[in-house]
């Protein structure tokens, strides 16, 4: 049976802008944040062979970054954990974006282009009724207008002409749902889809170069110097009886 981690989840505390990855478990995203990091030896989470390596929200403080970057847990299915700790982590990471909605400037969206595939071909070829998880997190995010980049990771692991036909497909999906790509770096929606792959690096410097663009535009005056990533309580703190502990306090309820 599968590890349960039902307490432990904490968020990051006051004003300051942050970079956040999101995304199905094992596609990456622990990979990348390291990448994107001024040293790898910031990055204190694990990157793992298997869907849930990373059960927690782990908040990156990076000194030579003018903002925090938040490596969070997949969606989906996670091996080494029960169905109701994966249901948990979702609700929390829900809950976590909608807490943090005004300090995240932007998004990374991280898709594995393997599995994506599957997820394509059954909605685009088999006329399958389930919306693929990815477009479920886009249109999230173009409605919470969250500005997002699409990450599309593991490239390496097709050959040319099967990285035209999923991004072809891919491009069809989101013009099927009217998703548009708006790279004038407004303050909404999807910027910009990226090829990547952590394992030859491709693709890391013009992630790079977007952040840089996006971040610089951050007014940090209007964040909190003191900002600290203090641990809160486990948000189900209050279930144990211990009410006093729940003093996150969202700004956009
Ligand atoms: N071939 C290939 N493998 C990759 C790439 N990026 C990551 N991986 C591998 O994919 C696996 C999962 O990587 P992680 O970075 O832990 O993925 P994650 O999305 O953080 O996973 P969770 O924390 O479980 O949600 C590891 O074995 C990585 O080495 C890539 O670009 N290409
Ligand atoms: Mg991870």
């Amino acid at each position: 049976m599968g590890r349960n981690i039902k307490t432990n989840f904490s968020y990051p505390r006051g004003n300051f802008p942050r970079l956040c990855l999101i995304g199905n478990s094992n596609v990456g995203k622990s990979s990348l944040t390291k990448l994107l990091l001024s040293h790898p030896k910031w990055y204190k989470g694990k990157v793992g062979k298997t869907a849930g390596s990373t059960v927690r929200l782990t908040i990156i403080n990076d000194p030579k970054l003018n903002y925090h970057v938040i490596d969070l847990p997949g969606f989906g299915r996670m091996i080494k954990l029960s169905r109701s700790s994966e249901e948990f982590i979702q609700n929390q990471i829900l809950k976590y974006l909608r807490l943090d909605r005004n300090n995240i400037f932007l998004t990374l969206l991280v898709i594995a282009v393997d599995r994506l595939q599957d997820e394509l071909e059954k909605w685009y070829f088999k006329n399958e009724n389930t919306i693929p998880l990815s477009i479920e997190f886009i249109q999230y995010f173009v409605k919470n207008e969250i500005p997002c980049l699409i990450i599309l990771n593991k490239i390496d692991k097709l050959n040319k002409f099967q990285r035209e036909d999923i991004k072809k497909t891919f491009f069809n999906v989101l013009s099927d749902f009217n998703i548009e790509i708006d790279n004038s770096k407004s303050k909404q929606s999807v910027l910009d889809v990226i090829e990547c792959s952590t394992k030859t690096l491709q693709g890391i410097k013009e992630i790079k170069q977007n952040i840089k663009e996006i971040s610089s535009h951050l007014q940090l005056e209007n964040y909190d110097p003191r900002s600290e990533l203090l641990n809160l309580p486990p948000i189900n703190a209050k279930k144990k009886g211990k009410k006093g502990n729940q003093t996150t306090k969202s700004k956009n309820n």
